[in-house]
């Protein structure tokens, strides 16, 4: 494995500077945030992009996310012009030598939190999700926390009443349209295909979702069998519903070698049901086993790309909720620290060449 770390480009409070100062740091996960969601990404953008990271003395490892339009996975009239300008965006960055793209398939709302300030015992603050708090929340009325409004008021109320008639089928066979057409051409351009979880992995709002569990991940597998046509294992979306074994949907991916990209967040489950505070990385935080995930990576000599995930925001550090720099740093190097033990107990490099 190889470690990385989510940036969000010159905005970011965090800078390339900072990231290249964490131990064992290798490479960049960020994206193109300013091209309207549908529009084809130029390659001098792409360059600029790269060439900005490689300055600093870092690679460009992954893209997250070339995002899905939503017209896509709802299967309207005008997706194969859609579908063509994603495949020419991954061409493109195929071209520009980037291996790896993570995205996603759920309908309207990327991950959901209901708070996103919560103070913990330690005077850190992290992101929660309180099941009862987010059952009471209605989009059409008020915006969640983290998500700008993309949408005015009243293309929110249209988008979840056309989602009302679409199923869980439905939604497949949108997928499944979407992922043979442009499987076909991440092969042809070099570029591993991750589909991020669904996050949390059940349905929220009455939306429907998908990517939720080791069956969804066979499913998914099966639509278009090719290294091509992967998964990012978020390891604290899939554990944030306690019905799942999130180190055995790992174990099944890695088995067919379709992990390609991973992002290690600790979550502790808290009260009866779904709900969950997003905890410092270390197992004895949360309710994963941090060991057990970078065991089973191991086990597999997996080399692909790695990355913290949310951090709490600590030692008075302000920014962006879940990517500010201490906490995910701190995540990083243990996560580091794991593998080189794993890999030295069982006689195996742990610096990847
Ligand atoms: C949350 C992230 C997700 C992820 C997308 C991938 O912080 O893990 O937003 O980037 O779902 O498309």
């Amino acid at each position: 494995m190889y470690m990385t770390f989510r940036w969000y480009g010159e905005d970011d409070p965090v800078t390339l500077e900072n990231i290249r100062q964490i131990p064992t740091m290798k490479g960049i996960v960020s994206a193109i945030y300013d091209i309207e969601v549908g529009q084809v990404w130029p390659r001098e953008r792409i360059r600029k992009l790269k060439d900005t990271i490689e300055d600093a003395g870092l690679e460009l490892s992954v893209i997250e996310s070339v995002p899905v339009p939503e017209d896509i996975k709802l299967g309207h009239d005008n997706r194969d012009e859609l579908i063509e300008n994603y495949a020419q965006t991954i061409r493109n960055l195929g071209a520009e030598g980037v291996k790896t793209v993570c995205y996603n398939f759920m309908p309207v709302f990327d991950w959901t939190r209901s708070e996103l300030e919560y103070e913990l015992e330690d005077g850190s603050t992290a992101l929660i999700f309180d099941e009862e708090e987010v059952k009471k929340m209605d989009p059409r009325t008020l915006s969640l926390p983290g998500w700008d409004e993309s949408y005015t008021a009243e293309e929110m109320n249209d988008i979840m009443d056309e989602y009302e008639n679409v199923s869980d089928e439905d939604l497949w066979d949108n997928l499944t349209y979407f992922i043979e057409r442009i499987i076909p051409v991440a092969e042809e351009a070099g570029v591993k295909m991750a589909i991020h979880p669904d996050d949390p992995p059940y349905p929220i709002f009455g939306l429907p979702r998908i990517i939720t569990d080791k069956e969804a991940v066979e499913r998914f597998l099966d639509i278009y069998d090719s290294p091509n046509n992967g998964v990012t294992l978020c390891i604290g979306s899939y554990a944030s519903d306690p019905k799942n074994d999130a180190v055995e949907i790992l174990r099944y991916a890695l088995e067919r070698d379709r992990v390609n990209f991973v992002h290690a967040r600790n979550i502790k489950l808290t009260g009866e049901g779904r709900s969950f505070e997003e905890s410092a990385h270390p197992s004895e935080y949360g309710s994963i086993d941090m060991y057990e995930v970078i065991k089973a990576l191991s086990d597999y000599d997996w080399e692909g790309p790695i990355r913290p995930d949310h951090g709490r925001m600590i030692w008075g550090e302000t920014g962006r909720a879940g990517y500010g720099l201490y906490d995910r740093a701190l995540g990083a190097t243990y996560l580091s620290g794991l593998w080189e033990s794993v890999r030295k107990a069982n006689g195996k490099d742990y610096i990847e060449k």
